[in-house]
């Protein structure tokens, strides 16, 4: 693979979008890679959760590469749009936990790459836009649809409608990430949250993202539905009797 780096340590999966000559902008043939590695992630029973991040100290993301994007006429951009919103459904939708690790400009696709994951966690220095509309075009890898469900409609269409950047304060403020830390504390606070996830039931953690992710884009009667068979369902397997267990006998759950 040429643009991004896998490392996989303690149940933990750390993957890395490496273009910094391009602040990892992503192109059609990293996009590719960014499917396999979750596909591959998907299959592999040592990962329980992922975090993903950007290589270097400026950016996590700087958005769709520009210059590959600027060539492309009405049916290749249809085409590129799908690609990359195939690719970051994908991600959503893992039965994986997926965390951003947020270490510089999250802008355009690379903010949209962000919201597929589950959370995000951001460094001091991370800046967040959707710049499409100053390049004429609008976020085209899913951003019109995850950002107003995580900031709410108005923050999301004034970030729209400007493609001005905010600051990482702000975007705490404004709950688009879940905590802002130093540059140096960014991997080691994302490892600590990922470990405390590990510890917890992967069956659980699927069947609740589930419930949170169908909620999320269906009628609210349908998603209470889907909540309560993924609840029943949890029933079903060895983890919510240990789980449940455990509790009672005041120690910690050791799921399987
Ligand atoms: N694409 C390609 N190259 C990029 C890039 C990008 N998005 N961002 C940065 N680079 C490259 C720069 O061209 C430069 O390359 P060299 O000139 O050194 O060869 C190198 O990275 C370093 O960047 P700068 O020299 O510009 O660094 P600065 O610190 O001065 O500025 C910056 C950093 C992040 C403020 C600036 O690079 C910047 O404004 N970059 C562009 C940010 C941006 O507008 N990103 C959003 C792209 S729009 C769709 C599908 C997808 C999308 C839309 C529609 N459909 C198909 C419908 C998504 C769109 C986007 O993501």
């Amino acid at each position: 693979m040429n643009n991004i780096l896998v490392e996989k340590k303690d149940k933990i999966a750390v993957v890395t979008i490496n273009r910094p000559k391009a602040l990892n902008a992503l192109n059609s043939e990293t996009l590719g890679e960014i499917e396999q590695v979750v596909l591959e992630l998907e299959k592999d029973d040592e990962v329980r959760v992922v975090i993903l991040t950007g290589s270097g100290e400026k950016a996590f993301v700087a958005g769709a590469d520009i210059a590959e994007m600027s060539t492309l006429n009405t049916v290749e951009a249809y085409d590129f749009g799908k690609r990359g919103q195939g690719v970051f459904t994908l991600i959503e939708n893992s039965s994986k936990p997926y965390i951003a690790a947020v270490n510089g400009f999250a802008l355009g696709g690379g903010l949209e790459l962000s919201l597929s994951c589950d959370f995000r966690i951001a460094s001091d220095n991370a800046k967040f836009a959707i710049p499409e509309v100053t390049l004429g075009v609008i976020p085209g890898f899913g951003g019109t649809q995850r950002l107003p469900k995580i900031v709410g409609l108005g923050r999301a269409k004034e970030m729209l409608t400007t493609g001005a950047m905010i600051s990482a304060e702000q975007a705490d403020k404004w709950g688009l990430v879940n905590r802002v830390v130093t540059q140096e504390e960014l991997l080691p606070a994302c490892e600590e949250v990922a470990k405390k996830i590990t510890r917890n039931s992967a069956y659980a953690i699927t069947g609740g993202l589930k419930a949170m992710n169908e909620a999320n884009q269906i009628k609210q009667e349908d998603g209470l539905e889907i909540e309560a068979l993924m609840f029943g369902k949890a029933f079903t397997y060895p983890d919510q009797k240990e789980g449940m267990a455990a509790f009672l006998e005041k120690r910690r759950a050791n799921f399987k």
